[in-house]
C-alpha cells in the first residue's frame, strides 16, 4: 500500500520531557482521568477540509503546500488518493473520529446526479476503510457555499430553485451519514445571511430556514438516521450579517420556531470570539440550555479580525472548554473537533501531525487540570457560598416562584443596605494559574 506519509510512524506518548516532535507529551489515551480514558473525554476528530484538502491559498495568493496525494490528473483518482492518505493519517495520529462535507470527498460534477454518483463511490470507499480502522464518522454535513449557486444563501436563498438544489444536497448527507454511522449531522449556514437589507426579507428568511431544518429533521426520521443534529453559530464572514450569530442567537432562533427539542450546538472557539465572546462564553451558554452538543477546537488570532482556524494552543482555552464539558458529564455523541489549519508557511507534510499533536495535548493538559480543579471543589465551593442567599429565605422563594414585588420590598425595608461583598475574581485567577502552573 502507497504510503504518503513514509517519514512518519504511529505517533506515541512520551511524556512531558520528551524532545520528540512527533510525540504526545501529555495525551496519553489510555491513561484515566476522573474515571474515564482520556481518550473516551476528549473524541478528537480531524477535519477533512483543512487537513486533507487546505492548500495553503488565500485571498492574495497561491497554494503553498505541497500534498502527495492531490497530484492525480483525475479528480475521482485524486479523491481516492486524498481518502486513503486520510487513513493513513488519523490512524497514525492515533484519533478515533473524522469529519467532512460532501465536497471535500467527491468533486462535484456537471450535475447533482453525476454528483452524487461520484459520492456513492467514496462513500462505499471510506465505508471500508473506516471498517478496516475502526475510525469512526463525528459527523458530517453538506457544503452549501462554495459553488456559485449558493452566492445568495442555500435555505435563505430568494430562489426557491436553489433551496430545493440545498434541501437536495443535505438529503443526500443525511443518507450518507446514516450509511457511514456518523454520530452527528452539522449544519453550518456559511451563506446564511445577508450583506444589505436593501435586497433582502429578514422575515421570509428566517421562515425559509427554519422550513429547511424542519424538512432535515423529517427526513432524518423518515430514514432511520438517529445522529444529534448540530448547528454551527458564527458571527460573521463570508456573510456580514449571519442568521446563525452565537450560541444565543441560535437557541433563541430554534425556540421560537420550536425545533429546539432535535438540535444541539457545535461551538467553535474561532467562532466565539469573532462574535466578541470568549470560547468558554458560548460553550457555556449552550450547556446552560443543555444544547452544548460537540466543538469545533480551533483558536482565532484576537488581533485578526477573520477565522484564522488555528490548532488550539492555548492552555487556558483548553482548561476553561474542559471545565464546562466535564461540568456537563462530557460531550457524547459529540467531540473535539480541529477545525483547523496549519500556516501556509508550514509546508512540511509533517507539521500536519505536530499541530494536531500539540492540540491534542493542550486539551489533555486541559482536561487534568479541569478535572483537578472539579475534584477539589475549589471553584464549585466559592459559587455555592456567593449563591448562598437563595439557599434560603427570601432568595430560596425567589427560586420557587413564590415571591412577588410586595415581598421582596418589604424584606428589602425590613434589611436595609446590603453588605457589598467581593466577587474575588484575582483570587479565583490565581487559583487557576496555580492549577495550571501545578501539573506536572
Ligand atoms: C467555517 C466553519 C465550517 C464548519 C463546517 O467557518 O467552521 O468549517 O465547521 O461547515
Ligand atoms: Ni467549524
Ligand atoms: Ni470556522
Amino acid at each position: 500500500m502507497k504510503q504518503y506519509f513514509p517519514s512518519v510512524s504511529a505517533v506515541k506518548y512520551e511524556g512531558p520531557q520528551s524532545r520528540n516532535p512527533l510525540a504526545f507529551k501529555r495525551y496519553n489515551a489510555a491513561e484515566k482521568v476522573a474515571g474515564k480514558t482520556m481518550r473516551e473525554h476528549l473524541r478528537f476528530s480531524v477535519a477533512y477540509w483543512h487537513t486533507m484538502k487546505g492548500t495553503g491559498s488565500d485571498p492574495f495568493g497561491a497554494a503553498t503546500l505541497p500534498r502527495g496525494w492531490n497530484r492525480a490528473a483525475d479528480p475521482m483518482q485524486q479523491a481516492e488518493d486524498t481518502l486513503r492518505a486520510a487513513f493513513e493519517f488519523f490512524t497514525k495520529l492515533g484519533v478515533d473520529y473524522y469529519c467532512f462535507h460532501d465536497r471535500d470527498i467527491a468533486p462535484e460534477g456537471e450535475s447533482l446526479r453525476e454528483s452524487n454518483a461520484r459520492l456513492d463511490r467514496m462513500v462505499s470507499l471510506a465505508k471500508k476503510l473506516q471498517a478496516d480502522t475502526g475510525v469512526g464518522l463525528l459527523w458530517n454535513t453538506a457544503n452549501l457555499f462554495s459553488h456559485p449557486r449558493y452566492a445568495n444563501g442555500a435555505a435563505t436563498n430568494p430562489d426557491a430553485a436553489v433551496f430545493a438544489h440545498a434541501a437536495s444536497q443535505v438529503k443526500k448527507m443525511l443518507e450518507v451519514g446514516l450509511e457511514l454511522g456518523a454520530t452527528n449531522y452539522v449544519f453550518w449556514g456559511g451563506r446564511e445571511g445577508y450583506d444589505t437589507l436593501l435586497n433582502t426579507d429578514l422575515k421570509r428568511e428566517l421562515d425559509h430556514l427554519a422550513a429547511f431544518l424542519r424538512m432535515a429533521v423529517d427526513y432524518a426520521k423518515k430514514i432511520g438516521f438517529k445522529a444529534q443534529f448540530l448547528i454551527e453559530p458564527k458571527p460573521k464572514e463570508p456573510t456580514k450579517h449571519q442568521y446563525d450569530f452565537d450560541a444565543g442567537t441560535v437557541i433563541g432562533f430554534l425556540k421560537s420556531y420550536g425545533l429546539d427539542g432535535h438540535f444541539k450546538l457545535n461551538i467553535e472557539n474561532n467562532h466565539a470570539t469573532l462574535a466578541a465572546h470568549t470560547f468558554q462564553h458560548d460553550l457555556t451558554v449552550a450547556s446552560a440550555h443543555g444544547m452544548l452538543g460537540s466543538v469545533d477546537a480551533n483558536q482565532g488570532d484576537l488581533l485578526l479580525g477573520w477565522d484564522t482556524d488555528q490548532f488550539p494552543t492555548d492552555l487556558y482555552g483548553t482548561a476553561y472548554a474542559m471545565l464546562v464539558i466535564l461540568g456537563q458529564g462530557g460531550l457524547a455523541p459529540g467531540g473535539l473537533n480541529f477545525d483547523a489549519k496549519v500556516r501556509r508557511a508550514s509546508v512540511d507534510p509533517e507539521d500536519l501531525f505536530i499541530a494536531h499533536i500539540g492540540a491534542m495535548d493542550a486539551f489533555a493538559h486541559g482536561l487534568k487540570v479541569a478535572a483537578r480543579l472539579i475534584d477539589d471543589g475549589v471553584l464549585r465551593d466559592f459559587l455555592e457560598r456567593r449563591y448562598a442567599s437563595y439557599d434560603a429565605g427570601i432568595g430560596a422563594a425567589i427560586e420557587a416562584g413564590k415571591a412577588d414585588f410586595a415581598a421582596l420590598e418589604a424584606h428589602a425595608l425590613e434589611h436595609g443596605e446590603p453588605e457589598p461583598r467581593s466577587g474575588k475574581q484575582e483570587m479565583l485567577e490565581n487559583i487557576v494559574n496555580q492549577y495550571l502552573l501545578g501539573m506536572q
